[in-house]
């Protein structure tokens, strides 16, 4: 094994627990003509060869005593039996164990085939994970609307800040050849309940909308529909431009709308199910709608007109930050989108990432979220880990995700999480969503190491549902992905990751603390990049009398932009964690902690605890030799051993560079680095991976 199954191995059963599957696998009965539906059916028929050792009858009629029954609601196949359907939804399912015509059977059923789809993808779960599945009655539906994976691939096959190979589509020998990965791509997806792909770089190129690459875009399209996902493209907002020949792309040129309809009617004609599109404007050089004075609704609106009459959904993204501007960067994206509340039209979603800033190892939730009460918001997480050491530092994202989405925004009251801000629709017509920076490249493992995997896994599941509980997540994925038997330790292992990251990297609610270009190792020392907000400097403002960036009213304020129960309590240096201590406030180094160190002891006896906190996975991991698979139980290993030798990286040149400000000795019992501070500034990275084009 190698990693390229996923969670889906579908490895032989023990024969205790088989005997109990077994009965009730005997058939698989379908009727045929949904594509969805017959991708299910293919789907159970394959995990069950593989887990029960033998492949289960298959008709179209006629159940016999045991057999699963795949249907969509007012099948024959389901006369006289009374199911929720009404409770299902577009996507949703229910399996539950029944009696039709005197035989036993498990019923699958949903209001689409893309339903019937998630329950076999449900079903075969239970069984990976050794439930009991005689008694069924399960009931499920998604609470987003568009769960989507935001591929960040160039047409060079590129990846910018993707850590696992080139990009899985192959544009060269699109359309004619159709890889068979693709196929495989979908149905992980589909087992996980994403059904949406956003093939391309936010740092788009206008080609990928030109005939030529849309046939390419419908060949895929047409392997991931019977899998339920539908096709995406991020749009150049200067496209009518350098593909159309116009001279302006201003949005409220009425030229301009009529390209985009033009094309959108074109796209719809190649794709009659593409999904819509996705809009990075102006952010880091990327054009929009500010380069012609309008606002960001202005520029979204006219491209959501176009998608609007065939049903398409416009993801315009809120994360922007300018060159000309001074404000705290924390606070651009409220300042500029906050007043627009209201004024996007109903198949826009405001795509928000995680953290005010950028992706880092811990932010707070974006001010955003609450703030917008009349406007449809998406969550972006990054799944590719750009600031969490790529894909060779083991780091399950689950918990963090867990922690922003269950964040209080205490808006307009108190208990409405940012989850609930995300499941709630605005109104009757909007749409949900959320969006995951896909971390899928052509490597073998699809993710670039085998715990990766998990957080492409954990993606769909809190897409799914962003009440899940990480825990869980990691618990069904372990059991899939490495065999029930050794689940227990490595959930342990996956709980306390990413906060291990957190400690060596950037403790204590510093972030962006990362080396020029490659994001991979520290540079807090980096004072000379062209803009102030992309110098780590900017973000930690160590000096002599202290540490912290301060965020609140005298400081940035951008404190000011959370809830006022927010604000009392992460305004205080008393009530404010830990964990977004150095965020808000600036603190001085003697500042008494809660654990009774002064900060710069706290801040060394963190940086420690995260190397400390890698150590511990390494010998959990050693504990596990046998248990396992050989392969990738070795590559496991040997990744640990490089995240541990970065973390002592990190942590040795963190605490060299801020010792040089500091001016304290190091607690007690905490080692010196072993170089001074020029050697660690002088380590280059030039050929880390995922660099921007
Ligand atoms: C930053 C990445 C950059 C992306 C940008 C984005 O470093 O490569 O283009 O996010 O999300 O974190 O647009």
């Amino acid at each position: 094994e190698d990693g390229y199954d996923l969670w889906l191995r579908y490895a032989p059963l023990d024969s205790g627990y088989r005997a109990t599957v077994a009965p009730h696998v005997a058939q698989i009965v379908a009727a045929t003509g949904n594509p969805q539906v017959d991708a299910a059916a293919d789907e159970l028929a394959r995990g069950l060869t593989g887990m029960v050792g033998r492949a289960p009858a298959r008709a179209t009629t006629a159940p016999v005593e045991g057999a699963v029954l795949l249907a969509t609601a007012g099948s024959p196949l389901l006369a006289g039996v009374a199911l929720p359907f009404e409770r299902l939804g577009k996507e949703g399912y229910v399996v539950r164990s029944a009696t039709i015509a005197g035989k036993r059977v498990t019923i699958v059923a949903g209001n689409s085939g893309q339903g019937v789809l998630y329950g076999a993808f449900r079903l075969l779960k239970l069984i990976q994970t050794r439930q009991p599945i005689a008694a069924l009655d399960i009931v499920d539906a998604p609470k987003l609307q568009v769960r989507v994976l935001n591929h960040w691939d160039n047409l060079s096959r590129s990846i910018e800040r993707g850590y696992a190979g080139l990009s899985l589509w192959d544009w060269q020998k699109l359309p004619h050849y159709k890889d068979p990965r693709y196929t495989d791509y979908a149905r992980a997806n589909a087992s996980i309940g994403i059904n949406a792909t956003v093939l391309n770089n936010v740092n788009a190129n206008a080609d990928i909308l030109t005939p030529e690459y849309l046939h390419k875009v419908a060949a895929l399209a047409e392997v991931f529909r019977p899998w339920g996902i539908r096709v995406y493209l991020t749009a150049r907002f200067s496209a009518p431009i350098e593909i159309g020949g116009l001279k302006t792309a201003d949005p409220l040129d009425p030229a301009v709308a009529a390209w985009w309809k033009a094309k959108v009617d074109e796209i719809y004609g190649i794709i009659p199910d593409f999904g819509g599109f996705v809009v990075k404007a102006n952010s880091e050089g990327q054009p929009g709608p500010n380069d012609y004075n309008r606002s960001h609704a202005e520029g979204a609106n006219m491209m959501a007109d176009a998608l609007a009459p065939h049903g398409g959904v416009m993801m315009w993204r809120a994360f922007v930050y300018a060159a000309e501007n001074a404000e705290d960067r924390h606070k651009q994206a409220y300042t500029e989108f906050k007043p627009l509340d209201g004024k996007f039209r109903d198949n826009v979603l405001v795509q928000v990432k995680n953290g005010a800033i950028d992706f880092q190892p811990r932010e707070p939730f974006h001010p955003l979220f609450g703030a917008m009460p009349r406007t449809p918001l998406m969550m972006e997480f990054q799944i590719t880990k750009e600031y969490l050491g790529f894909a060779t530092h083991l780091a399950y994202l689950g918990t963090m995700w867990e922690e922003v989405l269950q964040a209080d925004t205490f808006r307009p009251a108190r208990g409405n999480t940012v989850a609930k801000v995300i499941e709630t629709p605005v109104d009757a017509g909007a749409a949900t969503g959320m969006a995951g920076v896909a971390n899928i490249g052509n490597d073998r493992n699809w993710s670039g190491s085998q715990f990766d995997q998990a957080n492409w896994y954990a993606f769909g599941r809190f897409a799914w549902d962003p009440q899940a509980r990480a825990k869980d997540i990691a618990q069904d994925w372990a059991a899939m992905t490495w065999g029930p038997g050794a689940a227990a330790p490595i959930v342990d292992m996956m709980m306390a990751s990413r906060e291990a990251v957190v400690d060596y990297m950037t403790p204590l609610g510093l972030g962006h603390l990362m080396a020029t270009g490659h994001h991979y190792g520290p540079g807090p020392w980096v004072s000379d990049l062209a803009r102030p907000e992309w110098n780590p400097v900017y973000y930690h403002k160590a000096d002599a009398a202290g540490i912290g960036f301060d965020r609140t009213r005298t400081g940035s304020d951008a404190l000011g932009q959370y809830a006022p129960q927010l604000v009392a309590r992460w305004g205080n240096l008393k009530t404010v964690p830990d964990s977004l201590l150095l965020w808000f406030h600036h603190v001085p180094w003697d500042h008494r902690m809660a654990s009774g160190r002064s900060l710069w002891d706290e801040l060394v006896t963190r940086y420690d605890t995260g190397v400390g906190a890698v150590t511990a996975m390494q010998g959990q991991w050693q504990g596990l030799q046998g248990k396992v698979d050989p392969v990738r139980w070795a590559e496991v290993r040997d990744f640990l051993s490089i995240q541990h030798d970065e973390a002592q990286w990190w942590r040795d040149a963190s605490v060299a560079y801020f010792q040089s400000i500091a001016k304290r000795p190091l607690p007690a019992g905490h080692a010196p680095p072993p170089h001074d501070l020029d050697w660690y500034k002088a380590i280059k990275n030039p050929h880390a991976p995922g660099q921007a084009e």
